[in-house]
């Protein structure tokens, strides 16, 4: 098992951290590939409970090196705060390794993100405001600033200044906001050098050499499938790569060493952030799925849109991925209703539609079309095997197996370590 890819399979909170923590402890790499601190991974162990937001979920598990791709965007101060944080709780973060191509997010990219927000009004994303699409964008247009630049002061300073030059006039001429003075950035960043700079290295040449070596690593997906600039639900998108693809050109590893790809797929459907939604629900069911799942952002703290699940998305995910199978969580949170709706099409303008439509108008208009599965009553959080599960449960989960397009080769009864049953 060379390399595999773990990734979310809807819009993200499908439970990613959980599922790369329980895989760390057989794997000698876990590697973020894309976003940055805008994601937000919850691991459970025992009575402690972690929320990542940059660092790759591995970094809880003691024989792991963790790993922070070329395709990242670094918050440095977010970074060293979430480094020392989890160094007062006992975990070793010695070996964390950088890559000193990935870019980094500074103070004004977080003030763009949040002044344009405000002016797009009605029409805004709803983005974290963490400063990711503008450090995107920012690459993109090839002014970004690098780690690597960290460590050359005259570097540092050309590249900010490049950076500032059409942003000051924007901020100035558009938004009525004083310049940023790039001297003051410089001296900022340049406070983050040497706390990092043991971390940074060349992590392309450390992943392949691993490889070469037999060793295996593990791409930790940040957001989800629908949320990839290129195959989510632009724009309401976050401003990078979630889908496997990313893994290989935000890490410098290729595709033919990656072997499995595993789809992180909730029992139902979350989201944040605006755009469209076609199983949303505004009613008590909405309610109670958000509460029994406890639905906040982990980043924002923003309340989740919640609906049922939208078996469209999930063979969409096994498609533009190329899933090899599905880690299926949150079932427990279902316990309790008596049947439980499934999106198994839409209908776009009376038309019965299989397929995620690739028009943005037609997937505005998409409306559910539902089978009804009977519900269970009993708690399943103790279940240990697929055969525990109540009949109900079980035909659940296999249905939306077939539908979906993937073996479910595991799935979560609870957000602990062990409320997983393993399936064979
Ligand atoms: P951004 O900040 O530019 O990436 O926002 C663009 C869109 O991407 C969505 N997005 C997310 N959706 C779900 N979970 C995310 N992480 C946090 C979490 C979110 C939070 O784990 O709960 O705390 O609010 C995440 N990150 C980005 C975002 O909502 C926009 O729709
Ligand atoms: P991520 O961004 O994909 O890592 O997911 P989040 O951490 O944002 O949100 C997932 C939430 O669900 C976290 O609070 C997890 O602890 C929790 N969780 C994960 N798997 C399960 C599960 O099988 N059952 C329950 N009840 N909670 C789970
Ligand atoms: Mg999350």
């Amino acid at each position: 098992m060379p390399a595999l890819v773990l990734l979310g399979a809807q819009w993200g909170d499908e439970g990613k951290g959980k599922a790369t923590d329980l895989l760390g402890g057989s794997v000698d790499y876990v590697v973020r590939y894309q976003g940055g601190n805008n994601a937000g991974h919850t691991v459970v162990v025992g009575d402690q409970t972690y929320a990542l937001h940059l660092l790759p979920s591995g970094i809880l598990s003691p024989g792991c090196v963790p790993v922070i791709g070329n395709g990242v965007v670094v918050d440095p101060e977010v970074l060293l705060a979430e480094l020392s944080g989890l160094g007062e709780r006992g975990v070793d973060t010695s070996k964390l390794l950088i890559s000193g191509n990935a870019h980094l997010i500074t103070s004004y990219h977080a003030t763009l993100d949040k002044v344009t927000e405000r002016f797009l009004g009605k029409r805004k994303i709803g983005t974290t405001g963490r400063g990711i699409g503008p450090t995107y964008a920012d690459k993109i247009n090839r002014v970004g600033v690098r780690v690597q630049d960290l460590f050359d002061e005259s570097i540092l300073l050309q590249k900010v200044e490049a950076a500032l030059d059409h942003k000051n006039q924007v901020l100035a001429k558009l938004y009525n906001r004083r310049a940023i003075v790039a001297e003051q950035v410089v001296e900022e960043l340049l406070g983050y050098a040497e706390p990092l700079r043991d971390h940074v290295t060349d992590t392309a040449l450390v992943l392949n050499d691993a490889l070469d070596a037999d060793k295996v690593v593990l791409f930790e997906g940040g957001q989800g499938t629908l949320l990839d600039v290129d195959h989510g639900t632009y724009p309401f998108v976050t401003s990078s790569n979630p889908t496997a693809g990313g893994a290989c050109t935000g890490s410098g590893v290729g595709p033919t060493r990656i072997n499995r790809v595993i789809g992180i797929l909730k029992a139902y459907t979350t989201r944040v952030g605006a755009g469209p939604f076609p199983t949303e629900l505004f009613d008590a069911d909405g309610e109670a799925l958000r509460d029994i799942g406890g639905e906040r952002g982990v980043t924002t703290g923003r309340d989740r849109r919640c609906g049922w699940f939208d078996a469209v998305i999930s063979r969409y995910a096994t498609r533009v991925n190329g899933l090899t199978d599905f880690f299926l969580t949150k079932l427990d949170v279902l316990t309790g209703w008596e049947r439980i709706p499934v999106c198994v099409a839409y209908e776009i303008d009376g038309k019965r539609v299989e397929e995620l439509p690739y028009n943005q108008t037609d997937f505005h208009h998409a409306k559910p079309i539902y089978d009804y599965l009977p519900g269970w009553s009993e708690d399943i959080t103790k279940a240990k095997r697929f055969g525990d599960l109540p009949k109900n449960a079980q035909a659940y989960v296999k249905a939306l197996e077939e539908m979906s397009g993937a073996p479910i080769s595991a799935i979560g009864v609870g957000p602990g370590r062990d409320e997983t049953i393993q399936v064979n």
